[in-house]
């Protein structure tokens, strides 16, 4: 039986990711790790809560003995807009905290999964049908750390023969937890929007392509992964996983299909469009569709759907 630490576990994936693994593993055996941000009614009570900074390696190491625990999922970071705001706090908690993570996983023998990102390709990397292995010279913060991160969760698998995996998640659509700081964050604050004014003024301008993904399907990807049998394994940190792209004009006028008085208009963040014009508009996953089975559930329309009733249900 696994014993599972997730690091994040308020944020916008680790709050689903913990309820879906304590579902499969038990919720005795996954450890909800938070920082600042309040854990919800339905994380504290459901299974155990620690407290936990990954810069602080010594309590990382005490929890993680505490709680024999074998697998980690790093999920702290600052996501893409807001690391251009803090860049020295995004590599701390990306990079010094990653090295941490990854430390205390060599001394007690866990797995670790580390999410990198669309963030980590830039503007010289081919933009349509991104390969799994091509020019990754991003130029954010985030991007930095998210390369950082797969070259140093691969070195630690090389060297040590550490168990870790990653992949590069789009921007990820999801009802429960809001996500804070990301460029994608258009594509699920269009939702709340639209349900409560019927208006949605959008930070990204027409034409801005990017790859996404539905909640489920990116809790899947990272759950399957770690699952997936190591000998078939060709690449480790980090697999292209793709699901659907657009750009807002095609969100708008999806979401115009299920509400007609819904209007969106542009107000352009010069920082979001810039970092969105500098990532792919979708990924070539075909190494994590043949090495470890990814398939996604959910397309664009099928997404749109669950999100608009999802959403109405809980602002209702
Ligand atoms: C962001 O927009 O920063 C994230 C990401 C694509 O990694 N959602």
């Amino acid at each position: 039986m696994k014993n599972i630490l997730i690091i994040g576990a308020t944020g916008q994936i680790g709050s689903e990711l913990t309820m879906e693994l304590r579902r499969r593993y038990g919720n005795d055996h996954v450890v909800a790790g938070y920082r600042n941000s309040k854990p919800s009614d339905a994380l504290a009570d459901s299974g155990p809560l620690e407290r936990v900074d990954i810069t602080n390696a010594q309590r990382l190491n005490e929890i993680v003995k505490r709680h024999g625990i074998d697998t980690i999922y790093n999920l702290a970071a600052l996501l893409s807009a807001i690391a251009e705001d803090r860049p020295q706090a995004a590599w701390h908690i990306g990079i010094n905290g990653l090295y941490n993570v990854l430390e205390t996983a060599r001394e007690n023998g866990c797995a670790v999964f580390f999410p990198s990102s669309i963030g980590s390709f830039g503007p010289s990397t081919p933009r349509v049908n991104t390969p799994q292995e091509t020019i990754q010279r991003p130029t954010t913060m985030y991007g930095v750390t998210k390369v950082t991160g797969e070259l140093l969760s691969d070195y630690y698998h090389r060297r040590f023969g550490l168990d870790t995996r990653g992949v590069r998640y789009p921007g990820i659509i999801s009802s429960v937890t809001l996500p804070g700081g990301g460029t994608t964050d258009y594509a699920v604050e269009i939702f709340y929007a639209a349900i409560k004014h019927k208006k949605f003024v959008c930070p990204l301008p027409r034409g801005a392509f990017l790859d996404m993904m539905y909640m489920p399907d990116a809790l899947n990807c990272a759950i399957d992964l770690m699952e997936a049998d190591p000998s078939k394994l060709i690449h480790r940190n980090a697999f292209n996983v793709s699901a659907m792209s657009f750009d807002p004009e095609i969100l708008a006028a999806e979401i115009k299909r299920h509400m007609p008085d819904f209007e969106m208009t542009y107000n352009i963040d010069p920082k979001k469009q810039a970092i969105a014009a500098s990532w792919p508009n979708n990924m070539d996953d075909s190494a994590a569709r043949s090495e470890w089975g990814w398939k996604p559930e959910y397309n664009f329309k099928e997404m749109v759907s669950d999100m608009m009733e999802k959403v109405s249900a809980k602002l209702a």
